[in-house]
This record gives structure tokens, sequence and C-alpha cells, in this order.
């Protein structure tokens, strides 16, 4: 079993409930268990114009191979009304693979530790409710330091 941290957005159709159904949905995955969520939060879309996102972190157990894995979570997205019209485009649901176990994967349709996640307060903040304090990325970064890095403006805990 990998533990794996899941980043949840979605700004679309009920954002809170998006999120509570995609928990359900990885908690009934194969070889599955969700171990931990975290608080949901709320902030302004980096794309401008956008409605108001809201985002969590769940924390799973898997035997799900990464690819599997993402798999499994793009089929969740696209039952929940999901549509790729542009990107960064507004969303029902959006599922990123934050980290998996310790491992650094580069391939084409799959980067972990995720691109942008070390920048971004709504994902560290609820990442930090689920790990150590001592917590590092993959790639030895502390947490701590890209929270010091990633101040908590413009983020509300719901
Ligand atoms: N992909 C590569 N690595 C991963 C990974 N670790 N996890 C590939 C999941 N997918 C990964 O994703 C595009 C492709 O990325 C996938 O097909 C997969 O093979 P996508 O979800 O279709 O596209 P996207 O979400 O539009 O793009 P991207 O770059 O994931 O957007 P972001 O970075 O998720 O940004 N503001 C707030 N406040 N909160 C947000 O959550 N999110 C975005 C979207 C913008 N502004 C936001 C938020
Ligand atoms: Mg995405």
């Amino acid at each position: 079993m990998a533990r794996v941290y899941i980043g949840l957005g979605s700004n679309l159709a009920n954002p809170r409930e998006q999120l509570q159904s995609a928990v359900q949905a990885m908690a009934q995955l194969p070889e599955t268990e969700v171990a931990g969520v975290s608080s949901f939060y709320a902030s302004d879309s980096l794309s401008p114009g956008q409605p108001r996102y809201t985002n969590a972190v769940a924390a799973l157990d898997t035997g799900l191979a990464p690819i599997a894995l993402l798999d499994a979570l793009q089929a969740i997205e696209a039952s929940q009304g999901r549509e790729r019209k542009e990107r960064w485009g507004p969303r029902t649901l959006d599922l990123d693979i934050l980290l998996y176990a310790d491992q650094v994967i580069d391939e084409p349709r799959l980067k972990v530790p995720h691109y942008h996640m070390h920048a971004r307060p709504f994902v560290l903040y609820p990442l930090a409710e689920l790990v150590p304090e001592s917590f590092q990325l993959a790639d030895q970064r502390p947490l701590s330091q890209l929270l010091a890095d990633c101040p908590f403006v413009g983020l509300e805990r719901l």
C-alpha cells in the first residue's frame, strides 16, 4: 500500500458537494482506503473572472499503481461532469495526485510531486493538516519551509 495525497478542487455546481462526492468515490476504489480528509478551504481562482474555488486534500492508502490511480481519478472527474474545454477553465471537479509515497514521477501523463503544489496555499495548508510537522516532499523540500514561503493569504477555512 502506498500513502498518496490528492488535491481536490471545484468551482462549479456546488463545490462542497462535489468534494464530498469525490471523497466517497475515492473510498470505493479497489485496494484503496481514505485515511484522512482535510478541512475545506475557499479562495479566489488563480484565473481571473472565475468563481471562487473550494479545495481540500485527502490522504489515501492504495494498492493502485500511479497511472492506474490517475485513470481512476479521471474517471471520477468525468462521472461528476467535468468537461475539459479549456486548460485552467472552471471545473466541477479537479483531482490532482500531489504526492505518491516518496516517488518522483516524470511521465507524459503524470508529474509527481504535482508541479505547482509548492506555491499554492490552497494545497499546502490542507496538506499540513494531514501530515507530521517534520514532513518533507518526495524531492526533500520540508513542508514547513514551503508554508513559511507561502503565506495564508486569501484563504478562508470553511
Ligand atoms: N497530470 C500530470 N501530472 C498530474 C498529477 N500529478 N495529477 C496531467 C493529476 N494530473 C496530472 O490536467 C491536465 C493533465 O495533467 C491530465 O490529463 C494529467 O494527465 P487537467 O486536470 O485536465 O487540467 P487542468 O486542471 O486544467 O490543468 P492543471 O495544470 O492541472 O491546472 P491546475 O494547476 O489544477 O490549476 N484557484 C484556486 N483557488 N484553486 C484551484 O484549485 N485550480 C486551477 C487549475 C486554477 N486556479 C485555481 C485552482
Ligand atoms: Mg488538474
